[in-house]
């Protein structure tokens, strides 16, 4: 494997000793078989039947075949030199109807795959949910429903005493925001509600279940770390005007408050209380209970891609709009902000606790192709990484405690309601014959791990 030029820098912006380099995934996203070995419909699988729901009545149905070909993945995995990877189990693999039954097919799917990745000596990090809920639940009420949450504890102790001894790190939930607020207010996303009550009370249960999925796994007594992964949006006010910082303010409480404060700090965002309750929304949760949502954990998951600036208006629930930028966006539309990982690091250690904490999702989508010599040319992924880490880089050298770096994604999948429009891979997947290409990012990348370091001058 030739390294692309760029990396041969002689300064370098070296990471700590024992900084973890990474590619994350997920289930629905990647593996395909959706009804092999007695897995069960989830509500994505659901979702993406609706009419209009995804681009190009697009599904997660064959998505990379990654369920056949995980021999393969590995090898690729260990090819580029990952030393982890993150993935998640697909519930209705393992539990088919949500709760009950367990499906031993569905484990010894999952325990084969992280046999292989230990026989590589690639670590994982394991999200026992990143969005496919069984479809039976959402019958009963889904997270909208307490049962759920019993359900989803019950799930945990499966995967804990079924494949604990091969898993170091755990993560409950990936996107607590995405699972409320784009499936149940905004409804872009499997069940597709539209609902602010819905989506709050959501948003609580969510929490309650990863609480009590952390409380289940201290009990068992295993080794290794478990914490909960949130997408952070940092937002700056378009103006000094008071309703353009109030307005900012409130998109923050809606976005990283709402969650990071009862996690971190066991109570809801009082401006945030207030906000909600003159929408007549807010849930009737009592107060011990939301302490109960501080739960320790060893470690948060940061999901970065983009900041945004925010103005007062009239629109929506929050009264507010996002002020477009200038300059480069991704295929998903989204500006390319990399300081914005770094403040959002910084603002973390600082508004809470410093707190241990994984880049568990970092990455961007472009209309990557195939070149006629079959190399995949991707220089703008290659200069968002390289800018991202070096903020992530920065935000070290200002004391924030970062453990490692997932690449999103290791390869390119299913993009939820964008079907397969949008190209996060580092790896390119010619979907017609599942054909796996490392693109030049991925080997940049490679390069990176070797050297624990990037370029200073990139
Ligand atoms: O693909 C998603 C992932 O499933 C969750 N975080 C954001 C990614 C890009 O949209």
């Amino acid at each position: 494997m030739s390294a692309p030029d760029d990396v041969r820098s002689e300064r370098t912006l070296s990471f700590p000793e024992g900084f973890l380099w990474g590619a994350a995934t997920a289930a629905y996203q990647i593996e395909g078989a959706v009804s092999e070995d007695g897995r069960a419909p989830s509500i994505w699988d659901a979702f993406c039947r609706s009419p209009g729901a995804v681009e190009d009545g697009e599904s997660g149905d064959v998505a990379c075949d990654h369920y056949h070909r995980w021999r393969e993945d590995i090898a690729l995995m260990r090819e580029l030199g990952l030393q982890t990877y993150r993935l998640s189990l697909a519930w209705p693999r393992i539990v088919p109807d949500g709760d009950g039954e367990v499906n031993p097919e569905g484990l010894v799917f999952y325990r084969r795959l992280l046999e292989g990745l230990h026989e590589a000596g690639i670590s994982p990090m394991v999200t026992l949910y990143h969005w496919d809920l069984p479809l039976k639940l959402q019958e009963r009420g889904g997270w909208g429903s307490r049962d759920t949450v019993d359900a989803f504890v019950r799930y945990a102790r499966t995967c804990y005493e079924e494949l604990g001894d091969l898993v170091p790190r755990w993560a409950t939930i990936n996107e607590p925001w995405c699972v409320a607020m784009k499936g149940n207010l905004i409804g872009d996303h499997a069940p597709g509600e539209k609902d602010l009550s819905t989506a709050l009370a959501v948003a609580h249960n969510v929490l309650l279940a990863h609480a009590r999925a952390v409380a289940a796994f201290r009990d068992t007594g295993l080794a290794g770390d478990i914490g909960i992964v949130l997408n952070l949006t940092p937002a700056t006010p378009a103006s000094g005007r008071e309703q353009d910082v109030a307005a900012a303010r409130r998109f923050d409480g809606f976005f990283n408050r709402w969650f990071l404060d009862p996690l971190l700090a066991g109570a809801y965002a009082t401006d945030m209380v207030e906000w909600y309750s003159r929408q007549g929304a807010l849930p009737l949760v009592s107060t011990c209970e939301v302490e109960t949502l501080a739960e320790p954990i060893d470690f948060l998951g940061v999901n970065y891609y983009y900041r945004k600036v925010i103005r007062a208006s009239r629109n929506g629930m929050l009264r507010l709009t996002e002020v477009p930028q200038e300059g480069e966006h991704t295929t998903m539309g989204w500006g390319v902000t990399p300081e914005g990982i770094h403040d959002i690091l910084v603002r973390l250690a600082r508004d809470y606790r410093p707190i241990p904490i994984y880049i568990t999702e970092n990455g961007a989508a472009f209309p990557d192709k195939i070149d006629p010599d079959g190399r995949v040319r991707d220089p703008r992924r290659l200069a968002y990484i390289r800018d991202h880490l070096s903020q992530v880089h920065r935000a070290i050298e200002d004391g924030v405690d970062v453990r490692g770096y997932y690449a999103w994604s290791l390869m390119d999948n299913f993009e939820w309601e964008r079907g397969y429009s949008q190209r996060f891979g580092i790896v390119y997947v010619d979907y017609p014959t599942q054909h796996r290409i490392p693109k030049d990012s991925a080997r940049w990348y490679a390069q990176i791990i070797k050297k624990n370091g990037l370029p200073a001058e990139g």
